[in-house]
């Protein structure tokens, strides 16, 4: 019998060096054959010479829907062996040393007070150059550079604060891990506990040093790990490829690796979606793992390059296991704030926060000043 761990079925899924019975699931593994048979679709015999679809390039595949499906189908497989573990216990998630006593979301308003538990998102029209090798064949021909014109979303600036109480004097790291879970779905419904685990979003994850009793850490939006650590523009691309070399990324990074900093946040509603900011304080020596690891941009979606991910509980702790409905008796968790004070005040803590979409049509680029923008 083989024991199935995730490093077996990562493999299979993803080529890699390690990847076994290579003869089986193909020298790309289940993922990439996806992309390259989707996108050879319509000529899968090379009969006409049509080029291959959007499916096969990384940069491009989000642009056909099959993409989400494609993903979606791959996610499962990890899913369903996730599904297999037990869910976690009181002790891989409590931390003594630490209680949080309050998470609060804060968004910048230029000339006043932020706005204290509210996101607010917008569509603003951005400039994207593009090569012009895209619209004329003649290389020799000189015209000014084309620009395109597209909608994009974005989001007002925030940052977090984390009130922590500490018990013991020494200073000691955390590891701070940020989710945004939604509470209901499209249609209005409760979304049950595991629901709302599965779609919670990981927004940040970073280290912090807690020197005295009572501290409040102060994250900005900007510096969440979950971000692509430079944007670069098709000709910045284009000259990488060409000379073969990403001057600007470090090694043992993956430079492009996380979300675009205007796509942090899900687009909310009109009248404000209601979401659980969780929060989770663990103990950064028993999770690092080595002491020169850094969690940084790029490595919290992609770990580092041929080095060990550096923190050593699973991607999307502690939401990456079924949540057990109950850990003591008469006690029913039906959402994620249950989970979070399923032990009292712990080192885990949810507050109710709304992410709100401006009205559409307006020009929302500057900050958000014109109150009737949002619904307040
Ligand atoms: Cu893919």
């Amino acid at each position: 019998m083989v024991t199935t761990n995730i490093e077996l079925l990562g493999s299979a899924i993803q080529a890699n060096i390690g990847s076994p019975n290579q003869n089986i699931y193909g020298k790309l593994g289940l993922h990439a054959w996806g992309h390259i048979l989707i996108s050879f679709i319509t000529d899968p015999m090379a009969q006409y010479n049509i080029p291959p679809g959007v499916m096969f390039d990384v940069k491009t595949a989000c642009r056909d829907p099959v993409f989400y499906r494609w993903h979606k189908f791959v996610n499962e497989f990890l899913v369903f062996h996730k599904e297999t573990l037990q869910p976690y216990e009181k002790d891989d998630l409590m931390w003594n040393d630490v209680e949080i006593m309050d998470v609060s979301v804060n968004t910048v308003k230029s000339n006043s007070s932020p706005i204290k538990n509210r996101l607010m998102t917008y569509t603003k029209s951005m400039d994207i150059d593009v090569p012009k090798d895209m619209f004329i064949i003649n290389r020799d021909i000189n015209i000014d550079p084309v620009k395109i014109k597209v909608k994009s979303a974005d989001h007002t600036p925030f940052y977090y604060t984390i009130r922590v109480n500490r018990k013991t004097l020494a200073p000691i790291k955390a590891i701070v891990r940020v989710f945004l879970a939604p509470i209901r779905d499209e249609t209005g419904r409760a979304l049950d506990i595991n629901m709302q685990r599965r779609l919670a979003i990981e927004m940040d994850k970073f280290t912090v040093e807690l020197n005295s009793t009572t501290e409040t850490i102060t994250r900005y939006s900007n510096e969440s790990t979950m971000l692509v650590p430079q944007e670069k523009t098709i000709s910045d691309q284009e000259k990488d490829i060409k000379s073969g070399s990403d001057t600007a990324c470090p090694e043992n990074s993956y430079c492009n690796c996380g979300w675009p900093s205007n796509l942090l946040l899900p687009r909310g509603t009109r009248n404000g979606m209601k979401f659980n900011l969780f929060v989770m304080l663990t103990n950064w020596a028993d999770d690092i793992t080595s002491e020169d690891s850094v969690i940084t941009k790029g490595s919290t979606l992609c770990g580092l390059k041929a080095l060990k991910y550096p923190d050593k509980k699973p991607m999307g702790f502690p939401f990456d296991r079924a949540i057990r409905l109950s850990n003591t008796p008469g006690q029913s968790l039906v959402t994620i704030s249950d989970f979070a004070q399923q032990f009292g005040r712990s080192n885990m803590h949810a507050s109710i926060i709304k992410i709100s979409n401006a009205k559409s049509g307006c020009q929302t680029d500057e900050q958000p000043s014109k109150q009737q923008c949002w619904q307040m």
